[in-house]
């Protein structure tokens, strides 16, 4: 499937994202939007996937934010679509049931940087800004900031983002662990490859089910979350893949994962 705005490759089982729209520093407008709710549509049913890089094409940005030039022409009933649209892709993301990799080559503002927050994990180039800019024009976050950001990196810092609407350079991203990453520009891509290619050796379905563990269980009080981690350990013993991983550390080889 080809898009508009958007570069989709796979090689060995890792598609790679590139959302293309340089000269406007890779802003989402809504045909960008409903290519990733499709492209994300169609790797979450690509059996041969396991993994998702995302990232934005030229040296200056992953994703500067909302198209700002399209937003200022919305009804209100636009605004409301674009939101349930919008939500709805990132939703789509974070739980994907595959491990996605925001890599940050550039700016992250707004939308980009809320998008890299529904990602599994994020790398950054030293050239990253990450920020919730929205406030300086006069809006709240809409694709989920006000949530996901205190989640990962506490209620203080977050505030000082989503108020000041100021970004965090990648080194203060890493310091307060938004970013999990930050390497030189030209190391980024094949950083976000690396960490991809060692979390796909491992079982496709204990992958699955830790990220379930995690992403939900941070939405449930810690006994909802104990129950839904013994739950799925529970489930875990029911895959050919914990039998294989067992038996294939007993006979000292490396085990092959069927991922089921
Ligand atoms: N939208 C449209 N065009 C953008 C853009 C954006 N977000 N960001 C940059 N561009 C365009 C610029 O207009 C410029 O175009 P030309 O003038 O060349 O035609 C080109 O990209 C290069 O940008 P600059 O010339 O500004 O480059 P600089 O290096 O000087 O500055 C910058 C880089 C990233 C600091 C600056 O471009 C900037 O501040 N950009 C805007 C960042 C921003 O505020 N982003 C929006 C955040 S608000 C919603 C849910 C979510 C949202 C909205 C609705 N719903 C629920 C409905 C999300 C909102 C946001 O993301």
């Amino acid at each position: 499937m080809s898009y508009e705005n958007l570069l989709v490759e796979t090689r060995e089982h890792i598609a790679t994202v590139t959302v293309n729209r340089p000269k406007v520093l890779n802003a989402l407008n809504r045909k960008t939007v409903e290519e990733l709710d499709a492209c994300f549509r169609a790797l979450q049913q690509d059996e041969d996937v396991r993994a998702v890089i995302i990232t934005g094409a030229g040296e200056k940005a992953f994703i500067a934010g909302a198209d700002i030039k399209e937003l200022a022409t919305y009804s209100p009933q636009e605004a409301k679509e674009c939101s349930f649209r919008g939500q709805a892709v990132l939703n789509r993301i974070e739980n994907l049931g595959k491990p996605s990799i925001a890599a940050i080559n550039g700016y992250a503002l707004g939308g980009g940087c809320e998008l890299a927050l529904a990602c599994t994990l994020r790398i950054a180039s030293q050239a990253a800004r990450l920020g919730q800019p929205e406030v300086k024009l006069g809006m709240t976050p809409g694709y989920g900031g006000s949530q996901r950001l205190p989640r990962l990196i506490g209620k203080g810092m977050a505030l000082q983002m989503i108020l000041s609407g100021d970004p965090l350079s990648a080194e203060e991203s890493l310091r307060w662990g938004l970013v999990n990453q930050v390497v030189p520009p030209e190391e980024l891509l094949p950083a976000a490859e690396g960490i991809a290619r060692k979390i796909i050796a491992n079982s496709p379905l204990a992958v699955q089910y830790c990220m379930e563990a995690v992403e939900q269980g941070l939405n449930m009080s810690i006994e909802q979350g104990l129950f839904l981690e013994s739950t799925l350990f529970g489930m875990s013993f029911a895959t050919e893949d914990m039998r294989e991983g067992a038996r294939a550390f007993l006979e000292k080889r490396a085990p092959r994962f069927a991922g089921r």
